[in-house]
């Protein structure tokens, strides 16, 4: 209609600009009473890490406070953080499994 603008050779086109989507950090955090070994067996199941990676990354926890498994995608991090959370509770333990973005 008379109302649409031409869109051909105009000076106020925006550039198709595409956002690329932020990454998220899962990151475990310390407590008392969850086991090493439990801890350890996590990361081997939901962070594919070899026994010698998952020991050191639980060591880490341990000692600092908190540690990053991972880095992925927000939809990953979401599944791998409710698989974590989920499993520990199964197993009564208190780990908590959390994001952050990167
Ligand atoms: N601090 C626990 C203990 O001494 C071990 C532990 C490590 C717990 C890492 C949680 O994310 C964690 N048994």
């Amino acid at each position: 209609s008379k109302h649409d603008y031409d869109e051909g050779l105009s000076v106020e086109e925006a550039k198709p600009r595409l956002k690329q989507p932020p990454l998220y950090r899962v990151v475990l955090l310390n407590d008392d009473y969850t086991p090493m070994e439990f801890v350890v067996e996590v990361l081997e199941r939901f962070f594919s890490m070899s026994r010698s990676k998952a020991t050191q990354v639980m060591l880490h926890v341990h000692t600092r406070g908190k540690g990053v498994c991972g880095v992925f995608s927000r939809d990953v991090a979401e599944t791998k953080v409710a698989q974590v959370n989920d499993f520990s509770r199964q197993h009564q333990h208190p780990l908590l499994c959390t994001m952050e973005e990167a």
